[in-house]
């Protein structure tokens, strides 16, 4: 037997989010994502969900004090060098979770997806957690990383161009203090390639670019960039750097995204192997 090989500098992060029984999203997306870049992964779990990429049948929350137990002896035990969330399921857990990071004094990375509704279309979120989350979540975000859907609910207009996501970008900027990282995916265009808008300083959008695939339903590709962002912070890269990573790594995933054919309809997932 060869000598256990420890180790004190592998990067620890940990995902705050509900259990996607298909596995392509949620937790199970976020460790598989961490793995992938070679970071030690923890869970804290809101809920569980039952579901496929293309329906969610039920959702069983766990209570928002269990929630803040999880946390609380995570931050307690390991170096957490980066936390992100997805699926917070309500206010009561949102507020369990703001509770306990500012009990324990958090100040590491912090990336907040937030998560509201399901690729399917279906709500992930009771309707108050989205308050819950901008008011106490947002102030202390590393980055705050919204799609088309999610992004017009928090400025409470639709954005139907790229000119629209970049306004948009600049303005949650403005108003949280911090950075907003609005996907391009779900855009309506002739074009080819779908753009990403990070916005760092207010009116200076980075933009990421890259092919559109259209043929692969994209189940988990949000939990799977916020958590590689997540990773590549928890490694010490700069954030324009981890949120191109991330974007490759994203798009590698989607080009090589597995498919079984069911009798009723094939269902997809992500392939999280490195490129
Ligand atoms: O993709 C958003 C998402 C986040 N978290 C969980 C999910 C999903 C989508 O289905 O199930 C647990």
């Amino acid at each position: 037997m060869p000598a256990p090989h420890f180790t004190e500098n592998t990067p620890v992060a940990l995902t705050v989010a509900g259990s996607d029984c298909s596995a392509g999203a949620g937790l199970q997306a976020d460790l598989k994502t961490f793995a992938a870049f070679k970071v030690f992964g923890l869970s804290a779990l809101t809920c569980a969900v039952s579901e496929t990429p293309h329906t969610v049948s039920r959702i069983e929350a766990l209570p928002p004090d269990f929630l803040a137990d999880q946390v609380r002896l995570l931050l307690t035990s390991y170096p957490v060098a980066a936390i992100k969330t997805g699926m917070l399921f309500s206010k009561a857990h949102v507020d369990a979770l703001a509770d306990t990071l500012e009990a324990q004094n958090y100040n590491g990375h912090f990336v907040v997806d937030p998560v509201m509704t399901a690729g399917s279309g279906s709500p992930l979120v009771e309707p108050d957690a989205v308050e819950a989350i901008t008011s106490r979540l947002f102030p202390r975000a590393s980055i705050v990383t919204p799609n088309l859907g999610e992004a017009s609910t928090l400025v409470d207009h639709p954005l139907t161009t790229l000119a629209d996501l970049e306004q948009a970008a600049s303005s949650l900027r403005e108003s949280y203090g911090v950075p907003f990282l609005i996907k391009g995916g779900h855009l309506t265009t002739d074009d080819p390639n779908r753009t990403d808008a990070l916005c760092i300083d207010p009116g200076h959008p980075i933009h990421y670019e890259g092919p559109f695939i259209d043929e692969v339903p994209t189940h988990g590709t949000g939990c799977t960039y916020a958590a590689a962002i997540a990773a590549g912070l928890a490694k010490g890269d700069k954030l324009p750097d981890a949120v191109r990573h991330g974007h490759a790594y994203v798009a590698n995933a989607i080009r090589l995204s597995y498919r079984w054919t069911q009798p009723a309809e094939p269902i997809h997932a992500l392939n999280h192997q490195t490129a």
